[in-house]
């Protein structure tokens, strides 16, 4: 279990969460006005899985997120300048610009990119978990994936190949109850993603996704057998997402069921915050903590503002990969001339 007295890590994660929740509300905002093109997918209901996954991971460990974009390398600790930029499509932004709000990537905090193909993150998960072991290197690759993303190929391939050569990688089943407006219950087969892990003998683990303790105690383990050299853990959050698909689409396509209520009467933010508080925490920090927030979104936003638009002549910059100089043995090798 999560240690209680570890004060400053219990802050850090309501501080995530409330970082993610106010930056998104601030986009949402800008965004009906104009200010962000393109679509815009919300992460508001599900802050304790991604910052409870996250907070189980260090700064140099991969992780892939989804097209629900910001509210997981928000959660990795990427800093919200550069995101709020990007989203306006600035040359400041973390992909300079030209990623938008559903291609973000931030490698300064091992956020390996976010994308609009469902399921694509699996293999690209397990090619970084891979990539890790070959390297020697100590790090785990974290994939967070949907329910929808839970019956694609790509993530059955992801899956497969990291139990098969026992990768340090962690598939995260972010269960937020739709894909678009499709109920789970009418697209996923079985009761639960996480039962599918039996297929690959790799644990399968069903938690609460609406408590970050939980997420990242669970995490925390299939990371631990990760490093250990024990291979992949599939996660199944079981969470709840509070918008329409994309925001601000003109109306509201996602069927609620009865059960809407009280998923939203279970808050992750909300439901942290009285623990804290009833564990000893003072209203006065969780007060400025808000605040601070609050100053740093306003700052981002100032900041992705005053910012200039890439030029004309930067379009085809970092666009095409450069290429690689290759090494003459192994350009021998595959008798490709030094
Ligand atoms: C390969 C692919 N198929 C279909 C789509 C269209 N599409 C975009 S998001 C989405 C639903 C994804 O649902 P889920 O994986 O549960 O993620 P959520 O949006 O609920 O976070 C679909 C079908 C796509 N972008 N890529």
């Amino acid at each position: 279990m999560t240690a209680i007295g570890d004060n400053d890590r219990r802050l850090e994660k309501y501080r995530r969460m409330q970082r993610i929740r106010q930056f998104e509300t601030k986009a949402e905002t800008i965004h009906a006005a104009g200010e962000i093109p393109g679509a815009l997918h919300t992460y508001a209901g599900m802050e304790a899985s991604g910052v409870g996954a996250c907070m189980a991971l260090r700064d140099d460990d991969y992780m892939v997120g989804t097209h629900r974009s910001h509210g997981h390398p928000i959660a990795k600790g990427s800093t919200l300048r550069p995101l709020m930029a990007e989203l306006l499509g600035k040359a400041t932004g973390v992909c300079k610009g030209k990623g938008g709000s559903m291609h973000l990537s931030d490698f300064s905090m091992g956020s390996l990119g976010e994308t609009s193909i469902v399921g694509s993150g699996g293999p690209v998960a397990a090619g970084a978990a891979l990539g890790a072991k070959l390297q020697g290197l100590d790090r785990v690759a974290l994939c967070f994936f949907g329910d929808g993303a839970s019956s694609e190929g790509a993530i059955h391939e992801g899956m497969n190949l990291a139990a098969v050569w026992k990768l340090p990688a962690i598939f995260v089943c972010e269960n937020n109850r739709f894909g678009m407006s499709t109920p789970t219950s009418s697209a996923v087969a079985g009761a639960n993603v996480a039962d599918r892990a039996h297929g690959y003998g790799i644990p399968g683990v069903i938690v609460d996704g609406q408590d970050v303790d939980a997420v990242e105690d669970a995490v925390r383990e299939a990371v631990d057998r990760a490093r250990a050299g024990k291979g992949p853990t599939l996660i199944e959050t079981k969470t709840y997402r509070y918008s329409d698909h994309a925001v601000n689409m003109g109306r509201d396509l996602t069927p609620r069921g009865p059960e809407h209520e009280e998923w939203v009467g279970r808050d992750p933010i909300a439901l942290y915050r009285a623990r804290l508080v009833s564990d000893g925490v003072a209203e006065a920090d969780l007060a400025a903590i808000e605040n601070a927030i609050a100053d740093e979104v306003a700052d981002a936003l100032s900041f992705a503002r005053e910012s200039a638009y890439p030029t004309f002549e930067e379009a085809f910059d970092h666009v095409f990969v450069e290429r690689l100089p290759i090494p003459a043995d192994v350009a021998a090798h595959a008798n490709l001339g030094a």
